[in-house]
């Protein structure tokens, strides 16, 4: 009767987990070396509840929050607590689920440990320090200070990359207490069991156990009782057996039989067994530790792709950052629980963990939602900040990372890749100085660890960047390395010619995949930033700055549109993953319309909005019929005519305005375009609705016109729309010929890569983009009659243009003639107004620029009364 008690997982064991939330007081900088003793003075400092960071990073623009902090240092934390009371011989472990980035740690005045890697947990044995039943002290010094070649820093992994290491206890800290004899806590943070799927058919699943456990008392005789319980809680199989357990760690394996299994099928049935461990030892239950377990089989192919319990599935998904706005990576169950709900309705079925590994709960919810898991290794970057292969220390501290990443996450069944490297062969752009960065060996080394840590699992890594010059190595060749491959490719953004994003996309991966046969390929980042205060009228009129402002929501939108067919069409290619399912804190950027944010998110850093790209791949990924109405943000539209964008999955959709139908539109790939509709003053209603099919679906939205009759402005060579003096310059559009220019380039920050220039105008904005060729002709929609044209020009090229002569007819009448536009301004980059009266009949006017000896260079145009 005893024995059948014992074996109800209800009965407690002696393992006792206190979480250290409370009562905390913290301090950012410098303090005296008393610090770490009970005499100290800590009652100035801030009260605070753990998880904590005292970072605070990004904010939009448009919507100010508190300021944001991104100092970089030393944070100290103090906890004075009353302990409970503990039996004899009962150990007792700080548990740190992650510091950020560098840790130590005193107990009752004495130094107990330290831990070096901002994102595994690490537990500290402070049994010898720890006062049972009294006051102990804690103190933490949490350092994240920024890597540079000479400080600690400089020798943990990250050593640099986009996105802002938060400092802090930014996970839980929890007192753990166990007896002498227990499931070992101190294997590199891991649960101490580990659950193998050796073989599943549908007869049978074998599933081998591992269990560490640890003694540090006198040998004893112990039981372990290894089980697995289906998801009803009722036992499926169970081991017994007797161990005879010396002082020290050892090793047990089980193997156990599920009869029947019930697999762990991804989103269609994420099935979830648990295996326990239970350690007994004279008549007590002395510990017990339950982890999940999924049955399930998968393979990588590289022509067919990915198959989960032998059948084929497109991986489809995003990477996701684990920072909140305001919240940094201090995050509550429930903002974790939110972030997994929103790629779950955006219908992913992989998420890719970047950069580092994330928390326990995020993997936990993977498993429980069954998406697919890249899990990844924080060797984001070079390996060195001065170049070469990476120093011992570094090596080691990787080393140390990737078994913690392993390890602590060994059962989660929804990781099913390790990856052991991001954009290693990234320098420059991250300021790495001396010779050209050696990341392959590293690599190679970190490849080995994880095959040995876990032979199951294929190991991956994602390639930067072919053809960029802010990348450079030492000409190493990284592709292969790994098991599989992830390619990072911004096509329609860092990459030249963006228009042609979805054809340059296609064609490297058949590139790669020509050339590596053997291996499986996928698509670890692709996406564009998307500003939601940011609109164009037209995705291919304007100047692309990438690492600037703007960065309108629908071009984001429309580098999706480009890239997802390319990536859905190739069967070899076997996931793919969105950059990023959020926007997230870097502090390397100023962009869009956010500070400290990397604003390529499909929804914004808040978790509030979600943007037409969100959307778009809600409608592609759906399952359903399903469909929305693109632009929705956009509410004030600039020109009398707009293009109406619908995302469906049906062959067809009409569109009606204001109750009037405007027609039906064929979709291609999920996409459903109503060109030169045109708007009334004042709000226009729209409605779309689904053709075909079975449901009839709908959606609406309601844009306001612009009154024609108040001029009609744009902003030539500019991606966005503008609002200057209460005036509206609508985005570059209704053009042909010439391209959009950009006078002052940015780059990561905000930082002018050239020296700034400036136009001598009353409008200087207005120059910051334009358009210029030999020939390029506008026709603007505008209202028959009377109007006055007011063109802006100006000549960017410094150099001699003398030879240079504009000539530009409107309706094809001359209005400018043989015109020097350097000379007429007395030099460049000095503005040139010139007024011409037109009539516009049949609702359009024309303007036609030619030039010869130079470029025509227009920064606007304004049609007025
Ligand atoms: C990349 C990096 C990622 C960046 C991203 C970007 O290739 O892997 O960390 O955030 O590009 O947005 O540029």
């Amino acid at each position: 009767m005893a024995a059948a008690a014992q074996q109800d997982p209800n009965v407690p064991s002696q393992r006792e987990a206190i979480e250290l939330a409370t009562g905390w007081r913290f301090h950012f900088g410098d303090v005296p070396a008393s610090v770490t003793g009970s005499n100290f003075d800590d009652s100035d400092w801030e009260a605070v509840s753990v998880p904590h960071t005292w970072n605070r990073v990004g904010e939009y623009a448009l919507e100010r929050g508190p300021a944001s902090n991104n100092a970089q240092g030393v944070g100290w934390y103090r906890l004075t607590l009353d302990a409970p009371a503990a039996a004899r011989g009962i150990r007792q472990y700080l548990d740190f689920a992650a510091v950020g980035k560098i840790a130590e740690v005193w107990v009752n005045g004495q130094r107990v440990g330290g831990h070096k890697g901002a994102f595994s947990r690490f537990r500290l044995d402070v049994t010898d320090q720890w006062r049972p039943g009294q006051r102990n002290l804690v103190v933490v010094r949490a350092d994240n200070s920024k890597p540079t070649a000479d400080n600690a820093a400089g020798q943990v992994i990250p050593l640099a990359g986009d996105f802002f290491v938060h400092g802090g206890l930014y996970r839980p800290v929890t007192l753990l207490q166990l007896p002498e004899a227990s499931i070992d806590p101190l294997d590199y943070g891991g649960p101490g069991v580990y659950a193998r799927t050796a073989e599943v058919t549908d007869a049978r699943a074998v599933v081998d156990v591992r269990t560490r456990l640890r003694n540090q008392g006198d040998a004893r005789d112990l039981e372990l009782t290894t089980q697995i319980t289906d998801a009803k809680g009722k036992v499926v199989a169970r081991t017994v057996r007797p161990v005879q357990l010396a002082p020290g760690t050892a090793e047990v394996s089980d193997r156990l039989i599920v009869e029947r299994p019930h697999r762990w099928d991804g989103r269609a049935d994420p099935y979830l067994y648990k295996v326990t461990a239970t350690l007994r030892g004279k008549g007590k239950v002395l510990d017990r530790v339950t982890q999940p377990l999924g049955l399930r089989t998968f393979r990588f192919d590289a022509d067919q792709g990915f198959f989960l319990n032998g059948r084929h599935v497109k991986l489809h998904g995003v990477s996701r950052h684990q920072d909140w706005l305001g919240s940094g990576w201090a995050l509550t169950p429930e903002q974790h629980e939110r972030d997994m709900e929103l790629i779950e309705e955006l219908g992913a079925n992989t998420v890719r963990q970047a950069h580092y590994q994330h928390a326990d709960i995020w993997s936990d919810l993977a498993d429980e939602a069954g998406m697919v898991v890249w899990a990844e290794l924080p060797y984001v970057t070079a390996p060195s900040l001065s170049g070469g292969k990476g120093s011992e220390s570094l090596w080691a501290n990787a080393e140390q990372q990737l078994r913690e990443l392993i390890r602590q996450n060994y059962n989660h069944p929804s990781i099913m890749m390790w990856a052991v490297g991001n954009e290693v062969d990234s320098a420059k752009g991250f300021g790495i100085k001396g010779d050209p960065p050696k990341p392959l060996a590293l690599l190679q080394h970190l490849n080995e660890i994880a095959k040995r840590e876990d032979p199951d699992r294929p190991t991956t890594f994602a390639d930067c960047c072919e053809g960029l010059g802010m990348m450079q190595t030492a000409g190493e060749k990284l592709a292969g390395t790994a098991d599989l491959i992830g390619y990072n490719r911004y096509y329609g953004w860092y990459y030249p010619k963006p228009l042609e994003a979805r054809a340059q996309l296609g064609e490297m991966l058949d590139k790669m995949h020509g050339e590596h046969p053997e291996l499986p390929i996928s698509v670890s980042e692709y996406g564009a930033g998307g500003a939601i205060s940011q609109h164009t009228d037209d995705v291919t009129g304007g100047f692309i700055n990438f690492v600037g402002r703007p960065h309108p929501e629908e071009y984001e939108a429309w580098v999706h549109e480009q890239s997802w067919p390319a990536i859905k069409e190739r069967d070899f290619v076997f996931a793919s993953w969105v950059w990023n399912m959020f926007d997230f804190a870097s502090d390397l950027r100023d962009e869009g319309d956010a500070v400290d944010l990397n604003d390529k998110g499909l929804v914004t850093a808040d978790r509030k909005v979600k943007k037409d790209a969100f959307w778009y791949y809600k409608v592609a990924w759906s399952d359903t019929p399903a469909i929305h109405l693109a632009g929705k943000r956009y509410v004030d539209r600039s020109y009398p005519a707009m293009t109406v964008k619908a995302y469906a999955n049906s062959p067809k959709a009409s569109l009606t305005m204001n109750g009037r139908a405007v027609g039906e539109t064929i979709c291609v790939d999920f996409v459903c375009e109503w060109r030169n509709v045109p708007l009334v003053p004042g709000p226009n209603k729209a409605q779309v609705t689904t053709v075909g099919g079975e449901a009839v679906l709908d959606d609406a939205a309601t844009w306001n016109g612009p009154d024609p009759e108040k001029g009609v402005r744009i902003d030539a060579g500019n991606l966005a729309t503008r609002n200057l003096d209460g005036q509206r310059f609508g985005s570059d559009t209704f053009v042909t010929g010439g391209a959009p220019m950009v006078l002052n380039l940015v780059g990561f920050g905000g930082r002018s890569l050239r020296p700034r220039r400036d136009v001598a105008a009353t409008r200087p904005e207005l120059f910051e983009y334009w358009r210029q060729g030999e020939a390029f002709s506008y026709a603007v929609p505008a209202p028959d009659g009377d109007w006055t044209v007011t063109l802006y020009l100006f000549e960017p090229n410094e150099e001699a243009t003398a030879g240079q002569a504009l000539t530009v007819t409107a309706n094809g009448k001359p209005v400018i003639r043989g015109l020097n536009v350097s000379k007429a301004a007395g030099g460049s980059l000095k503005e040139l107004v010139r007024t011409f009266p037109v009539t516009v009949s049949g609702g359009v006017l024309k303007l036609d620029f030619a030039s010869v000896g130079g470029n025509a260079s227009l920064a606007a145009v304004e049609i007025s009364r």
